[in-house]
């Protein structure tokens, strides 16, 4: 019932001035560039996630809030294989608004396409084509077993001044899924089939993503604690306010697979693979 009441107070959420730009899409202090195949790993220590259970809750049939999670870009120049791995870590409030300390299990899911960027302005789930694209009994835009978009608003010739004319017309941006690693079992995530997890639930995930043809990827981070969301979120005056959960994130472009991988992927299988835990 808690996530009905969540959808209710972010959709009125939208109609406020109190809307915060940082509730939408962005890629803002994360955005790893174009990726050099070999390079040293890519790392970004400094984000947060909204939640530890952003991405278990958009695997289910009531899709997902994109507030609960963070998003990350990419582009390739030619194709490859990349590497993305993910490890808790002690940053965020953790054990304010109903969150535990230590208790993120992180997990991701790969995209193709981008979200839209400045100068158009940032998607998000409170937007009327959000809203008007997906069915009525949804949490939000966000899925992260499938397809799925996201809508933003008029961008205006003056920012804000509708009369000065659209500039860019709202759109809805699309994002293609390739595929996802968890951290742990279904007994954290849940029970939704295509979530590959690590089997260790121990805060640490690493995938690869291969044959990834040249162009932009977007990347969705965020919790696979699927019961979680019944026990983070504080509601204060109509606004609800979740623990954030640091995780370390890295990205690197490796060499094509070896042979038994390409005859894995002629056969439709998204290669990935998990790696030992590399650090604590
Ligand atoms: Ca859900
Ligand atoms: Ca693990």
């Amino acid at each position: 019932m808690k996530k009905i009441l969540t959808l209710i107070v972010s959709f009125f959420a939208a109609f406020t001035p109190l809307q915060n730009a940082s509730a939408h899409l962005s890629y803002s202090g994360r955005d790893f560039g174009t990726l050099v195949n070999d390079a040293a790993p890519l790392l970004n220590t400094s984000q947060t996630l909204s939640s530890s259970f952003g991405f278990a809750d958009a695997t289910d049939s009531s899709w997902g809030d994109s507030h609960r999670g963070r998003f990350f870009r990419f582009t390739l120049a030619s194709t490859a294989s990349v590497v993305i791995s993910l490890q808790r870590n002690g940053n965020g409030t953790q054990t304010l608004y109903g969150g535990t300390s230590g208790s993120l299990l992180p997990a991701v899911s790969l995209y193709s396409g981008l979200g839209t960027i400045a100068p158009e302005a940032l998607g998000h789930d409170s937007s009327a084509l959000s809203i008007a694209s997906r069915p009525g009994d949804k949490e939000g835009n966000l899925q992260t077993l499938a397809d799925w978009s996201l809508g933003n608003d008029d961008t205006y010739n003056t920012a804000g001044d509708p009369t000065s004319g659209v500039r860019y017309a709202a759109r809805l941006a699309y994002f293609t899924y390739i595929g996802n690693v968890a951290d742990g079992t279904s007994a954290n995530y849940g029970d939704a089939s295509g979530i590959n997890g690590d089997g260790t639930a121990d805060g640490y995930v690493s995938g690869t993503f291969s044959n990834l043809s040249a162009g932009d990827y977007t990347f969705f981070v965020g919790g696979a604690n699927y019961n979680a969301q019944n026990v983070e979120g504080v509601s204060s005056n109509g606004t609800y306010s979740y623990p954030t959960y640091g995780v370390n994130v890295s990205v690197q472009a490796v060499p094509e697979p070896s042979t038994w991988a390409l005859i894995a992927l002629g056969a439709g299988f998204v290669g990935w693979r998990t790696f030992r835990r590399r650090n604590t």
